[in-house]
């Protein structure tokens, strides 16, 4: 009986390696159910970005800590992040605040990322056009502004409104401009201003250490709209008044009227009669 059995084994065992391998089951047919693993994904991802701006100056504000936390920056992931992506309606360098939070850019919703500040403030150069995705990071309240754009050529923006003031040091400037009353060969800084209103504006270096010469351009390279060397006979300032219309960007040049006129300086705006 036992040897019947061990004969029967052997047979079997002989028979299984003479046939032909076991099928492999065919993979199972792809599917396009909602519990694909990508789809999964890009449902629940966060909506990007929250708001977006095409004006400047802009202003956008909210909480973050109503907001999920989607966002890491180099310099600092506190918490609940929003993304507002700007973009530029003019070329130019943008300041944006965002003080008491980290702020950074992205060249994407959650592309590459361009600059980063615990401190909440960023410069951001942009051709017109281009857009920069904005990140406010950290729990609380928060208002993200954005600066209206400061053109290439322009030193420094003069804050926006009239009256407004600035104030300088052309000694180690470099000589970039000049115009029909002087400047040529001595050291300048330019400023750039935009108009909050149709009007009459006039422009001063009353206050500066030096013989100044000051003009206004309307841009970068543009067409000169004043120019002054003296207020009057025996005073050195200068002052321009400009019809502009309200949002025109003029371009200031704060200049000396030989190559030794240089040292600290105040430009001056204010609504003209
Ligand atoms: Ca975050
Ligand atoms: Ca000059
Ligand atoms: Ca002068």
């Amino acid at each position: 009986m036992v040897w019947i059995a061990v004969l029967l084994a052997a047979c079997d065992v002989r028979r299984y390696r003479d046939d032909a391998p076991p099928p492999v089951p065919p993979p199972p047919a792809p599917t396009d159910r909602d519990t694909d693993p990508g789809e999964a994904t890009a449902d629940t991802a966060a909506p990007c970005p929250d708001e977006a701006l095409a004006t400047a100056p802009a202003a956008v504000s909210g909480d973050t800590s109503a907001r999920s936390d989607d966002h890491a920056g180099s310099c600092g992931d506190a918490g609940g992040d929003v993304v507002v992506a700007f973009t530029a309606p003019a070329e130019g360098r943008y300041t944006v605040t965002a003080p008491g939070h980290a702020l950074y850019a992205l060249d994407d919703c959650f592309g590459a990322e361009l600059a980063c500040d615990p401190g909440g403030r960023l410069e951001v150069p942009l051709a017109v056009g281009e857009t920069v995705f904005l990140v406010v990071d950290g729990d609380g309240p928060f208002t993200l502004e954005v600066s209206g754009a400061v053109p290439p050529c322009a030193d420094f923006g003069l804050d926006e409104g009239a009256p407004a003031s600035g104030e300088g040091d052309t000694t180690a400037a470099p000589d970039d401009a000049a115009a029909s009353c002087g400047g040529d060969g001595v050291p300048d800084h330019l400023w750039s201003w935009t108009a909050p209103a149709s009007g009459t504006f006039v422009f001063d270096t009353i206050g500066s250490s030096y013989d100044t010469v000051l003009y206004v351009l309307d841009g970068c390279g543009g067409v000169e709209l004043g120019c002054d060397d003296d207020i009057t006979f025996g005073t050195l300032q200068s002052e321009v008044a400009v019809t502009l219309s309200a949002g025109e960007t003029v371009i200031v040049g704060v200049d000396g009227y030989r190559s030794t006129s240089v040292g600290p300086y105040a430009l001056n705006v204010r609504v003209g009669p």
